[in-house]
């Protein structure tokens, strides 16, 4: 056996299994608290190592995301080293390029590079006294009863060592939830799409980006999609997502060109033909997963966070985000509980299971929406229509995506919230189609320039004619 790391002092020990991205935050959460955190991680140090292999180099960063960096002081490092995407750039099949802001002036998500991101958050990690870091350990198995975890190393020998909680961080095919499963009432699903993704990188061109930075691009093509993000070094990493079957059917680089001339053809001088032709047979395309699981602990000894707990599509642009928020809400019930793991553990499955089986859920619509029937026209016909009625009614309508991407709206009342708005919307149509006409031109004749009273009447007519209770609150972040 291994030092036990059990209670060094009289603060309790906190294993935090996996040092991703949820992980590493996760240990700054908890070390901050005081705990004796031990942080173990499959790898070797990836600030050490030669070549990090992982999954999407580049990811979105936005509020939840940012709050939970803030928790800790790590969101100027880290947005000092994003790039603001402030809009995306819809490419039609014909090379057109359409901005859409995601809101107004100043609202924008980051491209951060993953494994910067990780890298400094297991600095963060390391800098506080109370923490430990232990790479090249593979958790094989661990015991609810008693808290001892058995790890592999890579030398082929086995370490155990005992913890007062357990962490669960370590992504989406976690070795903590593995004994949850063993377990009567445990909810598990797991569903992979048809859908595999793959990278490419688009170098830089006359040594500046070769399209514009500040948008996430993205190339809508119905069961086919493209998206690109900006990196530091003036690349793009372009993530192409098609169905396996049609990744298979692609077999010499004349079909890769023959194939992104069909659906991406202003990309290809972008990325380059050669490069293209090359890239793509270097890896596989990769699987998306997504998990639903509840509850999320284990008495008052195990807790699952980040994708350990929820694994989502990528088509919200909220895994990480999610996984951060989830060390937020935790962190919160840990204050209110007095950091008593018997009540904070039970209380935050009660609280995050419907919120992240919501982002799943929206992940997962939106990844049949899109492939369904969203190409560039319809993408930006849709977002169009939201900001109109946003503009109309900016009390009532907000579209799902600005409380998703913009706000700490829970997920769940995000939900409630669009579907009451759609029924405000229809029932607005249905009612409202001639009063409006005939109110509106009424009031304008009434009650000149004014603009702005005029949109605010409006509103509560509208609000009044299609008598609808109050929305579910927006704004007040994470009412628990
Ligand atoms: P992971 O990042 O998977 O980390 C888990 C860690 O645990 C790893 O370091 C692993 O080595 C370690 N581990 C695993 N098993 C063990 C074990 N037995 N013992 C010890 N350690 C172990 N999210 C966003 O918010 N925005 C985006 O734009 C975005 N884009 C994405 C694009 C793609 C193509 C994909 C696939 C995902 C995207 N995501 C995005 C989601 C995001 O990548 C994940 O939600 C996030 O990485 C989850 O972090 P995690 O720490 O929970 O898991
Ligand atoms: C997918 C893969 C555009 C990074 C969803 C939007 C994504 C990201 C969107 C990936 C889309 C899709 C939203 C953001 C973001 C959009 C969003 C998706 C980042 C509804 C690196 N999505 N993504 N929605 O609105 O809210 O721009 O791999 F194409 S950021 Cl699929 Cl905001």
């Amino acid at each position: 056996m291994e030092e036990s790391a059990h209670r060094r002092g009289d603060k309790k020990v906190v294993a935090v299994v996996g040092g991703g991205l949820v992980g590493a935050l996760n240990a700054c959460f908890f070390a901050k608290r005081g705990f004796e955190v031990e942080v173990f991680e499959t790898r070797e140090d990836i600030r050490k190592a030669k070549v990090v292999k992982g999954r999407s180099i580049n990811l979105a960063l936005s509020h939840r995301g940012r709050q939970a960096l803030k928790h800790v002081g790590m969101e100027d490092k880290i947005v000092s080293k994003g790039i603001q995407m402030n809009a995306r750039m819809i490419h039609s099949l014909r090379g057109k390029q359409t901005p859409i802001p995601y809101g107004k002036r100043g609202q924008y998500i980051l491209s951060v590079d993953r494994a910067n991101l990780n890298k400094e958050l297991l600095t963060a990690a390391e800098t506080y006294p109370n923490t430990k870091l232990n790479f090249d350990h593979k958790l094989q198995d661990w015991s609810a009863e008693t808290g001892l975890m058995t790890f592999a190393r890579p030398d082929g020998s086995e370490t155990q060592t005992q913890a007062d909680l357990i962490v669960g961080c370590d992504g989406a095919f976690s070795a903590v939830r593995k004994q949850f499963l063993r377990r009567s009432r445990f909810n598990y699903s797991q569903t992979y799409i048809p859908h595999g993704y793959m990278e490419l990188t688009m170098p830089p061109r006359n040594g500046e980006f070769a399209m514009r930075p500040n948008y996430l691009h993205i190339w809508p093509r119905n069961t086919f999609m493209m998206i690109a993000l900006p990196n530091l070094d003036k690349t793009f990493t372009c993530t192409l997502f098609m169905p396996f079957e049609e990744f298979e059917k692609i077999t010499t680089g004349d079909e890769v060109i023959e194939f992104f001339q069909k659906y991406f053809p202003d990309a290809i001088p972008l990325i380059g033909a050669a490069a293209l032709r090359r890239d793509y047979f270097r890896l596989p395309a990769q699987a998306m997963v997504s998990v639903k699981c509840s509850p999320y602990h284990i008495g008052d000894k195990c807790v699952l966070m980040g994708d350990a707990a929820h694994a989502v599509v990528p088509f919200y642009g909220q895994g990480m985000n999610a996984g951060f928020e989830d060390c937020i809400v935790f962190d919160e019930i840990m204050n209110k509980f007095n950091e008593d793991f018997s009540a904070v553990l039970p209380e935050y499955s009660r609280v995050r299971v419907p919120d992240d089986h919501a982002i799943a859920d929206l992940a997962m619509y939106n990844y049949v929406e899109m492939r369904a029937h969203v190409n560039s026209k319809w993408f930006i016909f849709r977002k169009h229509v939201d900001n109109l009625l946003h503009l109309l009614m900016p009390k009532t309508i907000i579209p799902l995506y600005t409380m998703v991407t913009f706000t700490r709206t829970r997920y769940h009342v995000a939900v409630e919230r669009w579907h009451w708005q759609d029924k405000v919307i229809n029932r607005g149509l249905l009612l409202g189609a001639v009063g409006a006409a005939v109110g509106g031109s009424y009031l304008l004749i009434k009650n000149p320039p004014d603009i702005n009273r005029l949109v605010i009447t409006a509103e509560k007519i509208w609000n009044k004619m299609v008598a609808l209770k109050a929305p579910p609150s927006v704004g007040a972040a994470s009412q628990i």
